[in-house]
C-alpha cells in the first residue's frame, strides 16, 4: 500500500525512477543505530590500507573546489527522492591528494558510529560522486550525515555513507555492514541489486 507520502511517479519522472521504487517528496532519514554528533573542528578524515596513510582536517577539505550537485537518491527500502540539491567536493578532486598503491581495487567506507560499506574503486572514483556538506543550501543536519557524508548517486543510498571519516583501500573486496547482513555487494538500482544471492 502506498502511504500518504509516497506516490506513483508522474509520467515525466517515471523514466528516472528505478524498478520497484516509489517517489517520496519528504526526505526520510534512514540510520542504523544512534546519530553521531560531530563538529567540523573535531572532524577528521583518514585514508589507510593500500595508500599512503594521511589524516585530513575540515580545512583541508574546504580548500578543495566546491560544487553544486543535483542527484536522485534511491533507498533499497523502496523510496526514491528526485533532485536532491547538494553542495560538496568531488571524489575525483579528493583523490588528487592521495597516493594509491596500484594494487588497490576496493574500498571500505568508514564512519563515525562504526557504520561501514564497501565499494569498488571504479564505482567510487566517478566524476558525479562527491563528499556533501550541504543539502538544499543548508549545512547538512546530523541526521542526514552532517557535517560530511559521501554521495554515490548511481548506487543504492546505503553506499552513501553518513558521518564519513575514512577510506580503507583494499586489494580484494571485503563486506561492509549491510553487505554482511544480506545486501548486494554492489547495489545498482536499475538492475535491482538489492540482496545478495549467497
Ligand atoms: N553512517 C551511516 N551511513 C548511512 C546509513 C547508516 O545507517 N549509517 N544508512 C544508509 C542508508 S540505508 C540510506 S537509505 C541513506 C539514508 O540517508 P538519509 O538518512 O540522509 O536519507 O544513508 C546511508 N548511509
Ligand atoms: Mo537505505
Amino acid at each position: 500500500m502506498l502511504g500518504k507520502f509516497f506516490q506513483k511517479p508522474e509520467a515525466q519522472d517515471s523514466e528516472r525512477v528505478p524498478p520497484g521504487q516509489h517517489l517520496t517528496k519528504g526526505f526520510p532519514v534512514l540510520t542504523y543505530g544512534a546519530t553521531p554528533k560531530i563538529t567540523t573542528e573535531e572532524w577528521e578524515f583518514r585514508v589507510w590500507g593500500l595508500v599512503k596513510p594521511v589524516a585530513f582536517t575540515w580545512k583541508d577539505f574546504m580548500a578543495l573546489p566546491q560544487h553544486e550537485f543535483t542527484a536522485d537518491f534511491h533507498c533499497v527500502t523502496r523510496w526514491s527522492k528526485l533532485d536532491v540539491k547538494w553542495t560538496g567536493i568531488k571524489v575525483t578532486d579528493f583523490f588528487s591528494l592521495i597516493e594509491l598503491d596500484p594494487k588497490a581495487a576496493h574500498v571500505m567506507e568508514h564512519c563515525y558510529g562504526g557504520y561501514t560499506t564497501n565499494i569498488a574503486i571504479a564505482d567510487l572514483v566517478k566524476e558525479e560522486n562527491f563528499f556533501a556538506f550541504k543539502a538544499f543550501g543548508e549545512p547538512l543536519t546530523a541526521e542526514h550525515g552532517g557535517p560530511m557524508r559521501l554521495v554515490v548517486p548511481h548506487l543504492y543510498a546505503w553506499k552513501s555513507a553518513k558521518w564519513i571519516n575514512g577510506l580503507e583501500f583494499l586489494e580484494r573486496e571485503e563486506l561492509g555492514f549491510w553487505e554482511r547482513n544480506g545486501y548486494h555487494t554492489r547495489g545498482e538500482p536499475w538492475a535491482e541489486e538489492r540482496y545478495s544471492s549467497i
